[in-house]
């Protein structure tokens, strides 16, 4: 499959971004060269590499972010943990792993500045598992204090709910959930999904990622309220990524400097922003300055 090659020059954002912001969801992909893609992917990206990405988040203004290890990339971590490496202590990682994780590599990980796995429920980028493997790599990362990313679609939701309400560790959803934008803030699915942040301690909620959500062009105003609505409720458990270099997406290509620019229209104050960008991203994922 082609992939639609990245903004090659996004724009420089209106939108100011407060200090120590974190873009808390990109991928770093590649070289292939130095860092081959896995035997067992269901695409091949084009290379993103660290460079382009460090870049990147100089020109948008974001001092932090949270590197998330893509299905492509399979259970080989070693591109995200080298750009971890060379961003002195700015950027976190959640990596894949699978269930012949020992403690030798988590304490590896953890000193690279890993601080959480992804479990991949979506079915077109992954072989789904039995629930018992997503549980007992739960519990063997619990006592690091990581945390565990879940993606899944808000339409699947109903089939992993029991198995996440139960997991011994913070989750956060990517994506919102992933609801279907064309059935309203009050679709059951998307309802559910609210209650669990609402019930569940320590859920986090990612409300970027509108123009893979989105039926409509940038500014996405058909997804706007989605995010806006989870930044008002949950004003201490959301984050906010680009999703750069935008992985999948057949429509068209965002500009990130102009997703930069959505953030006002989904958090409406200084202090909703504060939490969004800094203060939320630094409790999560532990950045200690
Ligand atoms: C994303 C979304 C996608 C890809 C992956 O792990 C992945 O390959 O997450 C997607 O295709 O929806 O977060 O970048």
């Amino acid at each position: 499959m082609s992939f639609l090659p990245v903004c090659p020059k996004p724009k420089k954002p209106d939108f100011v971004l407060p200090v120590k912001a974190c873009d808390a969801h990109c991928h770093v992909f590649g070289p292939a060269a130095q860092f081959p893609y896995a035997a067992e992917r269901k695409y091949t990206p084009v290379d993103a590499p660290k460079e382009q990405l460090f870049a990147l988040h100089k020109h948008l203004g974001f001092d932090r972010s949270v590197l998330v290890q893509a299905s492509c990339h399979g259970t080989d971590n070693s591109a995200m943990v080298d750009m971890l490496e060379a961003s002195e202590g700015r950027y976190r990682g959640v990596a894949v792993v699978g269930d012949d994780l020992d403690v030798a590599e988590i304490q590896r990980m953890h000193d690279a500045g890993v601080r959480g796995i992804r479990f991949n429920f979506v079915k077109r980028l992954v072989d789904i598992k039995p629930e018992d493997y997503y549980r007992k790599l739960a519990s063997l990362i619990a006592p690091y204090g990581w945390h565990i990313i879940v993606y899944f679609e808000s339409q699947g939701f109903a089939d992993i709910e029991l198995l996440l309400m139960q997991l011994p560790t913070p989750i956060v959803i990517d994506h919102m959930g992933r609801p279907d934008v064309s059935k309203g803030l009050d679709d059951p699915d998307f309802v559910r999904i609210c209650e669990m942040v609402r019930k569940r301690p320590n859920t986090w909620i990612k409300v970027g990622c509108l123009e893979r959500l989105t039926q409509q062009a940038p500014p996405y105003l058909d997804v706007i309220p989605y995010a806006r609505h989870l930044v008002e409720q949950f004003p201490d458990q959301v984050l906010w990524g680009t999703d750069w270099p935008h992985p999948n997406m057949k429509s068209h290509m965002p500009d990130d400097g102009a997703l930069v620019d959505t953030i006002p229209l989904i958090a409406l104050t200084a202090e909703l922003q504060q939490k969004l960008l800094v203060d939320n991203p630094a409790r999560l994922y532990q950045f200690n300055d």
